[in-house]
């Protein structure tokens, strides 16, 4: 399919060292795709559902050991230590090619290897960039094939050009030689003994954000994991943000709004233009224009509703695969905590066990019939809220960049840096509850800077210089926010209604990136007058809940403040003066 010398090396060094039984080229034609769902489903990797109700959707359960990202196993790989260390795990490069080069050796006897030719971004668009996976699972092709653009026509935009190499295999699926190892300088990443989502969709995690943004801070631009919403008001006007916040803690959902009723009479709409992952770049305007390289959703299924999040849940109906959710033997369909109060009475749950509703419990998470971190890969052409500007190959440029993570105490709904530096700042200080999208405990409250912690390809202090430098390239510079949608009252309810109610907050924002209201200064930021969150038409709201939202605890910030220098401190010297000296200002600030 390519006469590409780079490629065809690759693809000849990778089968001497995994011998395959066979190659296979994907070239992304639907009746290839659907040769592999039908040999998927003869294999017991993917289960056909229903066809009438959920046309062209699949299920698949993973094995029991390997069902979220495993940080500990993740590494980035560098010549020097300090390239990587000491956030992210690291290998010497040729240590970690010679380890892995061992385990690879002969592991796809008996097996196909695909070759997927992906693009992230449009194809042939001059943002876009082309990755090789080969691999030994069938699962992965597939969802690759809805995840990204494959096949041919990547090949044929590619001519020559460079690419970055993936290597993936499941070989035993042992957890204890799991590793997903990252080589930015080398473009390379390579996958073994994991199945499931962000260890072995290379186009995604690897590729697009630590293989990315290694590569955006040599050549000027940012890759964040962060959605992109478009924000319509009832002139018409479209004003894009984009908004990081760590795993599982609401991309998707404010990706995909629907303006509360209020809102929607006034004639707002919300469009998605991205829910995980943006490449950012300086456009010609001076302005930061974002794309998104994605062409699907690997969205966390658990919670998703036709309230929560509809247009999340239409864009499951058709062509789409899912990962560890309950399968519903009666109807040939699929469920999962959260969908609706109708839990399946003859079901299999996510292990593939017959499974009993009514012995569910829900603070007990091992009697969940799907397990949390159960996910749907949907394409995104599926998405009743699509942007037209989706595929537009400069993007859309940003009228504000918002963090945000999962507090239950300090973070208040929201609040506005004081300027670029500012919000660089507040970005790195993001700390959030650890949830279910990654191994290990959750609800433990961790650092998670630009909710990147577990996704920058290089040193952490460099990725802060690196956002510092971007800002005096930017000379219309969008405005820099936080959000905390997860306050708790001292019950542990959430005080703040969330989902599409989230446009309430996002409106303040944008009116204060158009300078149409007033804030109030604090030791942290501008936080909003009380007033100026609109809370028509919401129920269980009132304005001492707003307050309270909205309230700075003075001593818990300055705690907050220990713990960032710790922190930075943990992360060595190259964290940039510019970020201790904005730490300096805001405890003398909060002493005040
Ligand atoms: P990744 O795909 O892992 O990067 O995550 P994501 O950030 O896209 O997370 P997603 O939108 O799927 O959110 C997952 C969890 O957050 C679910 O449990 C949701 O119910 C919850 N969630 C999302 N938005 C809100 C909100 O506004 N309020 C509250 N209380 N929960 C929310
Ligand atoms: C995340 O964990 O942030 C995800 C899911 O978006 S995964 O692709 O598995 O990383
Ligand atoms: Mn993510």
């Amino acid at each position: 399919m390519t006469t590409n010398k780079k490629v065809l090396d690759f693809i000849r060094e990778t089968q001497e060292l995994c011998q395959p039984d066979n190659i296979v080229w994907v070239d992304g034609s639907e009746e290839q795709l659907e040769a592999f769902r039908k040999q998927a489903v003869e294999e017991n990797i993917l289960i056909k559902l229903n066809q009438e109700k959920l046309p062209g959707c699949y299920l698949h359960r993973t094995t029991i050991n390997d069902v979220a990202r495993v940080e500990g196993r993740t590494f980035i790989c560098s010549k020097k230590k300090e390239d990587s260390a000491p956030i992210n795990n690291w290998m010497e490069t040729s240590e970690a090619l010679d380890m892995l080069n061992g385990l690879f050796k002969g592991v796809m006897k008996g097996r196909t290897m695909y070759v997927i030719p992906y693009s992230m971004g449009a194809v042939g668009s001059k943002f876009s960039k082309i990755g090789i996976e080969l691999t030994d699972s069938i699962y992965v092709v597939l969802n690759m094939a809805i995840m990204t653009r494959v096949g041919k026509n990547v090949l044929d935009a590619l001519g020559d050009g460079d690419f970055i190499k993936g290597l993936h295999s499941y070989a035993e699926l042992s957890e204890e030689k799991r590793y997903i190892c990252h080589f930015p300088e080398e473009n390379l990443i390579m996958s073994i003994n994991s199945n499931y989502g962000g260890n072995v969709l290379l186009g995604k995690k690897c590729f697009a954000l630590r293989i990315a943004s290694f590569l955006g801070k040599n050549e000027g631009w940012m890759a964040e994991h962060m959605l992109i919403l478009g924000i319509e008001n009832p002139k018409g006007e479209v004003k894009y943000v984009a908004a990081a916040f760590p795993s599982a803690c609401g991309k998707t959902n404010l990706a995909m709004l629907i303006p509360p009723q209020i809102y929607k009479e006034k004639g707002y709409k919300c469009w998605c233009v991205g829910d995980d992952i943006a490449w950012i770049r300086v456009g010609e305007d001076g302005r930061l224009w974002a794309v998104n390289p994605e062409n699907g959703f690997f969205g966390v299924a658990p919670g998703t509703n036709m309230k929560s999040n509809p247009n999340a849940l239409l864009s499951t109906m058709k062509n789409t695969i899912f990962t560890n959710v309950v399968e519903d033997l009666d109807n040939g369909t699929v469920w999962w905590e959260g969908l609706d109060n109708n839990p399946p009475k003859n079901a299999i749950n996510w292990k593939g066990e017959k499974w009993d509703y009514t012995k569910y419990d829900k603070k007990d998470k091992s009697t969940c019939g799907a397990h949390p971190n159960s996910r749907f890969t949907a394409p995104t052409v599926n998405c009743p809220c699509l942007s037209s500007e989706f595929e537009a190959p400069n993007g859309v440029p940003l009228s504000a960049i918002i963090f945000g993570g999962r507090r239950a105490k300090t973070a208040p709904l929201v609040y506005e840096s004081k300027d670029w530096n500012n919000g660089v700042f507040v970005g790195s200080i993001m700390a959030s509850e650890t949830t279910a999208a990654a191994t290990g405990a959750v609800g433990v409250v961790r650092r998670d800077p630009m909710a990147m912690r577990p996704f920058i390809g290089y040193n952490m202090g460099d990725y802060f210089n690196h956002w510092i430098e971007m800002g005096k390239k930017v000379k219309n510079q969008p405005k820099i926010f936080n959000v905390n949608w997860f306050r708790t009252d001292d019950e542990g309810n959430f005080m703040w209604p969330g989902f599409g109610d989230n446009l309430r907050v996002l409106d303040w924002i944008l009116d204060r990136c158009e300078g149409k209201v007033d804030a109030k200064e604090t030791a942290i930021g501008y936080v909003p007058n009380v007033e100026d969150i609109n809370i028509a038409g919401l129920e269980d709201v009132s304005k001492e809940t707003i307050e309270e939202l909205l309230s700075i605890d003075k001593e818990s910030w300055l705690e907050e403040v220990k713990g960032i220098k710790e922190f930075y401190d943990s992360i060595g010297e190259r964290v940039p003066a510019e970020l201790y000296n904005q730490l300096q200002a805001l405890k003398e600030k909060l002493e005040k």
